[in-house]
């Protein structure tokens, strides 16, 4: 049991789970957090009785995809299966063409693969009780404002703008991607930041749950298959829909931002500032769409466009004095469904550190981003590979013939071949090995499907030799 305070920036969902892992362990856990009390904040706005567990489902539903990594964190904090009530399961993503017709990619071999819908506000409450129980103790309405490493002092604002000066013990930032202690901490030495903006932004769309008198389809109160994470795809840009408990689903639309000179004719956010024009594009694009958007024209007019963009830093630590973790470590594109997942990777990893080492914070600090910066780097990379094949490849004929051959493969020798999908959400192998996995096994695919037409040529005695022969077996016990 170890006395050194910790200070922490930030009681989202990255901070309120690190909280409850750390006091857990009989360390005194302080929590500073800009925003009101989730849990007693009252929303402005109609939505405000919509849900069916009114207790937890309060505000605009934001869902968020929960995979085995995310998953694990929670059963350690033992929050797993509470999390899981309230969640809607998602077999794999349903592929809608521009003709109206869907077809299912299941994202894992069986039922025992599949991720999971959940609201951020249910997440959010939930990890809040439990970080409270556990003995940590939250301050909402507080705002980390400045820090002065020499004084050893923090600066918190509250929502009147007075400030305060409060002594800071061993700071952690999980204060998300704008991170306020990030610019305190750059103000004091440099950390070598680098935000990569993608140049696309997305912009959020409600399809509300079926009128249960007049059900009309086969998933009432769900207008679409609830069990499935739904994509139009569309080459340059996609639409996504996650499903809601109570029967909504929360669409994404990902956009470029801006046209490139070159590219005139491509759609973009700057081109569509308005509904009327947008719904001209969804009534082209996304015919099959449009019609279960019945609040379109408001969605679209008073939701912002939001940005998206990768944050590397050189460093995420000052000494032992200050460490970042999660998206103000690390934030990425959305596009592997990863960044609450990896966040969530982040607290085991350094809450098992601290435990061991609770003198020494400069050295688990250190050894924190040593060990976790290359999978952040490497899941950071794939978020970005995932945006062009959910745009664009999962709709392409060569790439559904790898992915074909690549479940022959993993059906015949399981120990030898994963798809990389299956190894970032379904195992907790380093997210650097999943991406040189990747690429050693989607270059065989390649050769293997090189001289062959179709899958159906392909030797499958030979292939799954030559995996064997050229690859060495998966460390599997890594498995979910
Ligand atoms: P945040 O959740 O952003 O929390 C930061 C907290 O710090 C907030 O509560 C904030 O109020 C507080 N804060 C900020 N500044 C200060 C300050 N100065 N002082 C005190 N407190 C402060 N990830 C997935 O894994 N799967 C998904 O499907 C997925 N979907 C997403 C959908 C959307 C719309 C968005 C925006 C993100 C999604 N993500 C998803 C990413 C995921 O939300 C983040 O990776 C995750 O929330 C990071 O957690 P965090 O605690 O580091 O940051
Ligand atoms: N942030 C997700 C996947 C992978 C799906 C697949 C993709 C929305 C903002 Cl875009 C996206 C995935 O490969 O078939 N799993 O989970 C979640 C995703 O977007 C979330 C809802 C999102 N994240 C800003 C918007």
């Amino acid at each position: 049991m170890s006395q050194q305070p910790i200070t922490l920036i930030g009681g989202g969902l990255v901070g309120a789970l690190l909280a409850q892992q750390l006091a857990r362990r009989g360390f005194s856990v302080e929590v500073f957090e800009k925003r009101p009390d989730p849990r007693r904040a009252t929303h402005s706005g109609a939505s405000c009785a919509r849900g069916t567990s009114p207790s937890l489902d309060v505000g605009r539903s934001i869902n968020l995809a929960l995979a085995e990594r995310g998953l694990h964190a929670l059963r350690s904090a033992g929050l797993a299966d509470e999390v899981l009530r309230h969640a809607v399961m998602m077999r794999g993503r349903m592929v809608h063409d521009r003709a109206g017709n869907s077809s299912l990619q299941r994202y894992g071999v069986d039922d025992s693969e599949v991720i999971w819908s959940v609201s951020r506000n249910v997440l959010n409450t939930l990890l809040l009780d439990a970080a409270e129980a556990a003995g940590a103790r939250f301050h909402f309405g507080q705002s980390l404002s400045g820090a002065d490493f020499g004084r050893k002092s923090i600066q918190l604002t509250d929502p009147g703008g007075v400030h305060r000066q409060h002594p800071m013990g061993k700071l952690i930032g999980a204060d998300g991607a704008g991170s306020s202690l990030r610019a305190a901490m750059q103000a004091h030495i440099p950390l070598g930041e680098r935000i990569e903006a993608l140049g696309h932004g997305y912009k959020e769309l409600e399809i509300p749950p079926t009128d249960p008198r007049h059900p009309g389809n086969r998933h009432a109160p769900f207008a679409l298959e609830p069990h499935a994470l739904h994509i139009w795809p569309r080459g340059g840009y996609m639409c996504i829909a996650l499903p809601n408990t109570e029967g909504s689903f929360t669409v994404t639309l990902f956009l470029p931002t801006h046209t490139l000179p070159t590219h005139e004719t491509a759609s973009s956010f700057a081109q569509l500032p308005d509904a009327d024009s947008a719904s001209v594009f969804f009534r082209a694009q996304f015919p099959d769409l449009l019609p279960l958007l019945p609040a379109f024209a408001d969605d679209y007019d008073t939701h912002p466009v939001g940005s998206l963009s990768t944050l590397y830093l050189d460093r995420w630590h000052l000494g032992g004095d200050a460490l970042l973790i999660g998206d103000a470590a690390h934030a990425i594109v959305p596009f592997h469904g990863q960044g609450m997942n990896c966040g969530f990777e982040d607290t085991v990893l350094l809450s098992h550190l601290l435990a061991g080492n609770a003198d020494d914070s400069a050295g688990v600090f250190a050894e924190f981003q040593r060990i976790r910066q290359p999978d952040t780097d490497a899941i950071a990379r794939m978020a970005l590979e995932n945006y062009v094949e959910m745009r664009d490849s999962v709709a392409d004929p060569h790439y559904l013939a790898r992915r074909e051959l690549g479940a022959l493969l993993a059906a015949r020798a399981p120990r030898h071949y994963m798809a990389r999908y299956r190894m970032v959400s379904f195992t907790h192998l380093p997210y650097a090995y999943a991406l040189e996995r990747g690429r050693a096994q989607d270059a065989l695919l390649e050769q293997l499907l090189q001289d062959a037409t179709c899958v159906a040529e392909v030797d499958l005695e030979a292939a799954q030799k030559q995996l064997e022969r050229s690859l060495p077996p998966l460390p599997l016990q890594h498995h979910g």
